[in-house]
C-alpha cells in the first residue's frame, strides 16, 4: 500500500511566492504518436517580491527525461541539477540572478498517455488537458498558476488541423503558429491536432470587434454543433450585458473530444470539451443534454474572465474561479430558462452531491488547507458550495454593492493570480462592511443545521433560530457562521404579512414582529443558504406550503421534505401510509394551471432512493436501500391511484406539437409528460404506455424516457435490442443504452446485468464516458441494486477501480467517492465496503490520486 509518506502533503500555509517569473514562453512541437519532440524557450526574470539573495530555479516535470537543457545558450552540467518529487532544481550558482533564457528539448509519447492528462491521443487526434498539473507532463516548467506568461507556439505535424491558444499568426503545409497575447498560467495551455472540421460563426462584441467562432469536431459531426454555437453566442452576449465583460481575442474555439476525464476545460481561446457537452441533435440528445450543453458552454466561456484573466494564486484558491463561474453559469441558465425551476434543480444537485460529501469522511472546506493530489479537490464542495457562498454574499451586500464590487474585482485584479482574501477585500471596500466572520464559510467544512422555535403571544411573534455544525475530519469544533435566512410570514389568507432576509450570525438569535395573527413561517426561501433547516413542520403545515407558498422553492421543498420523511418511515414500517393531506396537496399541484409544467414536474416528483438514504443518515437513522426502494414503489403507486385520471389527462394535454425544439417551454412539457408516464406505468405492469411512447417518439428525450420505464418494469428486452441496432455506431447514444440498464434494472437483477454488460464488445472501459455510463450510473444511480446485502455490487465497483487505476488514476480516484458515504450504512454493509476499500488500498503501485482518496475514506474519525 502506498503511504502518505511517499506522497508529500501540500499545505496552504506553506505558500511562498515564486523566485522567478516568466515573461515569454516559446514552444515548438514536432508531433508523432510515439515520439513527440518538445522544444521550449522560456524567458525568466527574478520576482521583485521574492526574498533577497540568490535563489535556486525550481521547475516541474512529471515522467520527463532530462535531455538537452541550457541557460543562456550554455548547456547545464549534471551537477547543477537535482531532482525531487516532480521537480528539477537548478542550483542558484548556475542561475543568472538578473534573468535568463532557459531552453530544453524533451520527447513524450502521447499515444502511451492513457491518463488523459498532459498531451494524449483520442481517436487519432492529439489533445491536451493541463489543469491542474498536466503541463509538467509536456515540458519542464514552473507549473503553478501564479506564474503567468505570454505564449508563442509552433506545431509541426501531419494532421490537417493544428490548433493552440490565442490568435493564428501563420500556417503552411504541415505547420501552424499561434500567439496568445494574454499572460496565462500553464494550466490554460492547449494544443489540438487532427482531422477535424469546423462549424463556424461570427460574433460582434459590444465594442464592435469581429470574432471568429469555431467548433471543431470529427468529420460527420458538423450537423450536431448548432445548439452549442447558439449557446456560445448567447453566453458571449450575456456576459457583456450582465457583467460588462467582452471577449478579447480574434477567435474563440471549442474542440469536441471523445476521451476526456471531465466535462470541459477553459483553455484560453481553445476550450476543449467532452463531446457529450457539445454535440446534440433531437434524435441523439435529451433535454437534459441540451441544458447541460448550454450550461457548460457558458461556464467555460465565462471562465475567460473569472479564471483566465483573473486566475488563482495557488490551487487552494480553486473556488475563487470555480465557485464564481458556477454562480455565473447558474444565473445565465436561470435567465435563459426559469429561475424557480433552475434553483430547485441546483439545490437537488447540491444536496445530493455536496451535502453528502460534507456528511462523510471526504468533507473539506470550500478552500481546503492541504492536499496530496489537487485533482481530488475538484469537488461539489469547491464548485457548488463555492457558488452558494457567492449567492449569499450577493444577498448580504445587496444589488448595488454587488455590481460595484464585481466591477472593482475586474478592474483591480485583471491579469493577476488572486486569493479569496483579494475577493473578499473587494466586497469589504465596496460595502464598508467587515466580512471576516462571513469569510469562515470558506474555511469551515460541514453543513450547518438551523433549528427553529416559534412563539406567539399578545400580538408578538418571536422566531428563535439556532445553528450548529457537526464535526468533520480535522475540524472537531465548529463556530457559528453568518447565515442569511430569507423569509416570509404568511397570514391565514395565504398572503405575506412580512418578508425579508434575517442574518443569523450567532449560535442562537431571536427575531420579533408585531402581528395580528400567528403566521406560518416560510423560511430559507429560494434556499438562501446551504444549510439543513429543522423546522419540525407537520404534514398539514407542509401540505399548506406545497399548495400555497408564493416562493416556488419552498413550495417544492415542502412536498419534497415531506416525501423524504415519509419514505424514511415507510422503509422502516410497512404499515405506514401516506397522509391524506399530502396526497390532496399533490392533487392541488397537479390541478394548478399557474406554475409552469417544469415546476409541476418537479413538485410531483419523488426523491430518489439516494436522496432518502442521505436524509435518513442526516437524521441518525440507518438506511436500508432495498426497503427504501420498495417504499418508493409503494408510494408512487398510492400517489398514482390518488391522482386518478390526471396523469393520463396531463400526459395528453402536454404533448408538444410540431418538430422537436430544445427550448425550456417544450422541455418542461416533456418533463411533465415523463412524470405522468411514471405514474401511469406504476399502475400498469405491462408498461403499455411506455411501449407506445417508445415506438412513437421522434426525439431522444421521449425515446430514452420510455426505455427507462420499460427496463424498470422488466419489459425492456425488445426495446433495448432495437435501440442497440439503431444506435450502435453512435458513442454518445450508446452511453445512454448502458446507463439506462445500469440505473433502471430492478435491484435483484442489477449486479448480474451490469456484470454481463461489462463483457459487451461495446464496453470500452478506457473511455471515461463509457465507464461512467455503466459503472458510475450503477453505483450512483441504482442504490438498491448497488447496496445488495451480499456485497456483490461493492465487489463489482472495486474490481473496475482496481483495473482502471494504472490506466487512468484521475478518473479512478474520482469514482471512489461513489462509496464516500459508506459509514452511514449498517455494520454488515460497512464491513463489506471496508474490505473492498482495503483491497484497493493494498494494490501494488496504487496511484497517488487513488491512495489519497482511499486514505481519507478509511481514516479513523
Ligand atoms: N477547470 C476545469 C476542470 C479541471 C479539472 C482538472 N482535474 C473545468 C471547469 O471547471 O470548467
Ligand atoms: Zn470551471
Amino acid at each position: 500500500m502506498r503511504t502518505d509518506q511517499r506522497d508529500p502533503e501540500i499545505r496552504l500555509s506553506d505558500y511562498r511566492v515564486p523566485d522567478y517569473l516568466v515573461r515569454q514562453v516559446d514552444l515548438t512541437f514536432r508531433l508523432a504518436p510515439k515520439t513527440t519532440e518538445v522544444f521550449s524557450r522560456i524567458t525568466f526574470y527574478p520576482n521583485p517580491a521574492r526574498a533577497k539573495g540568490p535563489a535556486d530555479l525550481i521547475l516541474n516535470g512529471n515522467g520527463l527525461e532530462i535531455e538537452a537543457v541550457s541557460i543562456n545558450g550554455s548547456p547545464l552540467p549534471r551537477e547543477a541539477l537535482s531532482t525531487g518529487d516532480e521537480t528539477l532544481t537548478v542550483a542558484a550558482a548556475h542561475v543568472p540572478q538578473e534573468g535568463f533564457v532557459w531552453e530544453a528539448t524533451n520527447t513524450i509519447a502521447p499515444i502511451d498517455n492513457t491518463s488523459l492528462d498532459g498531451l494524449y491521443m483520442s481517436n487519432g487526434m492529439y489533445c491536451t488537458q493541463c489543469e491542474a498539473q498536466g503541463f509538467r507532463k509536456i515540458t519542464w516548467f514552473p507549473d503553478r498558476p501564479d506564474v503567468m506568461a505570454t505564449y508563442k507556439v509552433r506545431i509541426e505535424g501531419d494532421a490537417p488541423v493544428l490548433l493552440s491558444n490565442g490568435n493564428l499568426v501563420g500556417q503552411g503545409d504541415g505547420w501552424a503558429e499561434w500567439e496568445d497575447p494574454h499572460p496565462k498560467p500553464s494550466y490554460l495551455f492547449a494544443l489540438v491536432a487532427g482531422e477535424l472540421e469546423a462549424f463556424e460563426d461570427r460574433f460582434t462584441t459590444m465594442e464592435g470587434r469581429d470574432v471568429l467562432l469555431q467548433i471543431w469536431v470529427r468529420p460527420g459531426d458538423l450537423e450536431r454543433c448548432e445548439y452549442a454555437m447558439d449557446a456560445l453566442k448567447r453566453s458571449m452576449r450575456w456576459d457583456e450585458e450582465v457583467y460588462g465583460r467582452e471577449y478579447d481575442l480574434d477567435r474563440f474555439m471549442v474542440v469536441a473530444v471523445d476521451d476526456f476525464n471531465m466535462g470541459a476545460m477553459e483553455n484560453k481561446g481553445l476550450n476543449i470539451f467532452n463531446s457529450k457537452y457539445v454535440l446534440a441533435s433531437p434524435e441523439t440528445a435529451t433535454d437534459t443534454d441540451y441544458a447541460n450543453i448550454e450550461a457548460i458552454i457558458a461556464h467555460e466561456y465565462f471562465h475567460n474572465w473569472t479564471g483566465n484573466r483573473i486566475t488563482c494564486r495557488d490551487w487552494f484558491q480553486l473556488c475563487l474561479k470555480e465557485g464564481l463561474t458556477v454562480y455565473r453559469d447558474q444565473q445565465f441558465s436561470g435567465d435563459m430558462r426559469s429561475h424557480g425551476v433552475k434553483r430547485i434543480e441546483d439545490v437537488i444537485r447540491l444536496r445530493s452531491q455536496q451535502f453528502s460529501e460534507d456528511a462523510g469522511p471526504l468533507a473539506h472546506p470550500v478552500r481546503p488547507e492541504k492536499y496530496i493530489e489537487i485533482n481530488n479537490f475538484y469537488t461539489a464542495t469547491v464548485y457548488e458550495k463555492g457558488a452558494e457562498i457567492i449567492g449569499m454574499l450577493r444577498g448580504l451586500v445587496g444589488e448595488e454593492t454587488w455590481k460595484t464590487a464585481l466591477d472593482l474585482y475586474f478592474e483591480r485584479h485583471d491579469g493577476e493570480a488572486c486569493t479569496i482574501e483579494d475577493w473578499l477585500k473587494v466586497f469589504e471596500d465596496a460595502s464598508g462592511r467587515d466580512l471576516s466572520h462571513f469569510g469562515k464559510w470558506y474555511s469551515q467544512a460541514g453543513t450547518p443545521r438551523v433549528r427553529v422555535a416559534e412563539d406567539y403571544q399578545d400580538g408578538t411573534y418571536r422566531l428563535t433560530l439556532s445553528q450548529e455544525t457537526r464535526p468533520t475530519p480535522g475540524q472537531p469544533n465548529k463556530e457559528p457562521l453568518v447565515i442569511p435566512v430569507a423569509y416570509g410570514l404568511i397570514g391565514h389568507n395565504g398572503a405575506d404579512m412580512e418578508s425579508g432576509v434575517l442574518e443569523l450570525a450567532r449560535a442562537e438569535e431571536t427575531f420579533e414582529w408585531t402581528l395580528p395573527e400567528k403566521p406560518r413561517a416560510s423560511l430559507m426561501r429560494g434556499f438562501s443558504a446551504p444549510v439543513i433547516l429543522e423546522q419540525g413542520l407537520s404534514a398539514a403545515e407542509r401540505s399548506f406550503h406545497l399548495a400555497h407558498d408564493v416562493d416556488p422553492f419552498n413550495r417544492w421543498e415542502a412536498g419534497h421534505a415531506h416525501a423524504l420523511d415519509l419514505l424514511g418511515r415507510m422503509s422502516q414500517d410497512a404499515d405506514v401510509e401516506p397522509e391524506a393531506e399530502y396526497l390532496e396537496a399533490l392533487c392541488v399541484v397537479a390541478d394548478d394551471p399557474q406554475p409552469d409544467p417544469a415546476f409541476r414536474a418537479l413538485a410531483l416528483g419523488l426523491p430518489t432512493v439516494q436522496n432518502v438514504i442521505s436524509d435518513m443518515a442526516a437524521n441518525e437513522m440507518v438506511p436500508d436501500p432495498l426497503a427504501i426502494h420498495e417504499a418508493r414503489t409503494r408510494l408512487k403507486k398510492t400517489i398514482a391511484e390518488t391522482l386518478g385520471d390526471r396523469p393520463e389527462r396531463m400526459y395528453a394535454e402536454n404533448a408538444v406539437a410540431g418538430p422537436y425544439t430544445p427550448d425550456a417551454t417544450a422541455a418542461g412539457h416533456r418533463a411533465l409528460r415523463a412524470r405522468c408516464l411514471d405514474f401511469i406505468t406504476a399502475l400498469d405492469p405491462e408498461a403499455k404506455a411506455a411501449a407506445e411512447q417508445f415506438d412513437a417518439a421522434d426525439n431522444m428525450t421521449e425515446r430514452v424516457g420510455a426505455l427507462t420505464q420499460l427496463v424498470a418494469a422488466g419489459r425492456g428486452e425488445d426495446a433495448l435490442a432495437r435501440f442497440y441496432e439503431d444506435w450502435r455506431q453512435d458513442r454518445l447514444v450508446m452511453d445512454k443504452w448502458f446507463a439506462v440498464q445500469a440505473t433502471a434494472t430492478p435491484p435483484e437483477a442489477a449486479v448480474a446485468t451490469v456484470e454481463r454488460l461489462t463483457g459487451h464488445p461495446d464496453f470500452d472501459w478506457k473511455n471515461p464516458n463509457r465507464l461512467r455510463s455503466l459503472i458510475a450510473s450503477f453505483a450512483g444511480g441504482n442504490a438498491a441494486g448497488f447496496h445488495r446485502p451480499d456485497g456483490s455490487g461493492y465487489r463489482l465497483l472495486m474490481d473496475w477501480l482496481i483495473r482502471l487505476d494504472p490506466v487512468n488514476p484521475q478518473t479512478t480516484a474520482r469514482l471512489t467517492s461513489l462509496v464516500g458515504n459508506w459509514k452511514i450504512f449498517d455494520g454488515q454493509r460497512q464491513a463489506l465496503i471496508r474490505t473492498e476499500l482495503e483491497r484497493l488500498a493494498s494494490l501494488d503501485g496504487l496511484s497517488k490520486d487513488t491512495a489519497e482518496m482511499v486514505g481519507r475514506l478509511l481514516a479513523e474519525d
